[in-house]
């Protein structure tokens, strides 16, 4: 008989018994005097105890949430999965075969910092505790100015903060890609500061836009599009929607996300998008959608505006230019 071999962070009871989440896993073990067997016959243990099997990250396509609609075609799927950008895998668009060296299956995340009990939890046990997978037809702008119109599949991130339950003092989401520069050669370039790093207030990661994509065109998500999970905020400009999440911390520091520490003055914090703003080196007045050269205006906050603009009202920022890059 074939049995999948699970990792000791890997939760397969986690859908049946919550409870276990909440223990740090290897002490779970450890008290259930199952230390040191060995990470295949404690997999099997972890298995065996709930006495129910976790399906991977399945069920696509998930059910259309049809509240979220487009005002322009579909990309055509070909495109939005090989024109990527995964600076992890390098700086072209046309990374993605490279991305056939990660391996997105079992995939371990952790949730720390400032939550009730820190976890370190399979990213098919994460989804499934966080349940309400749906697909959503979402614009995505890039800062570059091409732009795309996919359907995704996920969650509300919502949802995760309801898993993490983040103490009353964390202010900031912070969120972090996988470092291996065996499989991704672009973090052998050191003038990066690797690992990605991306951050989000809580009340835009509680906004119902935020979403962690699993899947794309109604399958799991291709390794070149952020598997096997990623963060997608339409109504941002594109780097804020950091691919193949490892790390979700909860703070009160404000994180520094890649592109800021790179180039602070192009990219910043908010990043929302807003054609009355130029880059510092281009107009943000229209972008290009893939598959095609004509140019259409951008939106604010990509179009975005009714579900987002509240969250911005009360911030107290001065500098006109401060949410739009
Ligand atoms: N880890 C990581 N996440 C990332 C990036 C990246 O280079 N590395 N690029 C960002 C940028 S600039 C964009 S536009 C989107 C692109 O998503 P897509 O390739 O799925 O269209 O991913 C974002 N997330
Ligand atoms: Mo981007």
């Amino acid at each position: 008989m074939l049995i999948k071999t699970r990792r000791t962070w890997e939760l397969p009871e986690s859908a049946a018994t919550p409870e276990s989440v909440y223990m740090n896993r290897r002490e779970w073990l450890k008290g259930a005097g199952f230390a040191g067997l060995g990470l295949a016959t404690s997999g099997l243990i972890g298995g065996g105890m709930a006495g129910t099997a976790l399906a991977a990250i399945g069920g696509y396509p998930f059910p259309r949430n049809e509240a979220y609609e487009l005002d322009r075609a579909m990309t055509d799927e070909e495109l939005a999965t090989t024109y990527t950008n995964f600076y992890e895998f390098g700086s072209s668009k046309n990374i993605w075969k490279k991305t056939r060296k990660m391996s997105a299956d079992p995939w371990a995340v952790t949730i720390d910092g400032m939550v009730e009990q820190e976890m370190t939890l399979d990213a098919e046990d994460l989804v499934t505790m966080m349940g309400d997978k749906q697909e959503r037809l979402y614009r995505h702008r890039c800062v570059e100015a091409w732009a795309m119109a996919v359907p995704w599949s996920g969650v509300p991130l919502a949802n995760l903060i309801k898993v993490a339950r983040p103490t009353s003092g964390a202010k900031y989401l912070r969120m972090e890609t996988f470092m291996d520069p065996k499989v991704a050669p672009g973090q052998k370039q050191a003038w990066y500061p690797w690992p990605y790093v991306e951050g989000l207030t809580i009340e835009e990661a509680q906004n119902e836009l935020a979403f962690l994509a699993t899947g794309i065109y109604g399958k799991p998500l291709p390794n070149q599009n952020g598997a096997p999970i990623r963060l997608v905020t339409p109504w941002k400009y594109g780097f804020k929607s950091i691919k193949s999440i490892v790390r979700f911390t909860f703070t009160d520091q404000r994180p520094k996300s890649f592109w800021e520490e790179l180039a602070g003055k192009e990219y910043g914090f908010w990043a929302n998008v807003n054609p009355g703003i130029p880059h510092p080196r281009w107009s943000q007045k229209t972008e290009r959608m893939l598959g095609s050269d004509a140019r259409v205006p951008t939106m604010i906050f990509n179009g975005y505006r009714e579900q987002v603009e509240g969250l911005y009202a009360n911030l107290g920022i001065t500098d006109p230019r401060a949410l739009y890059y």
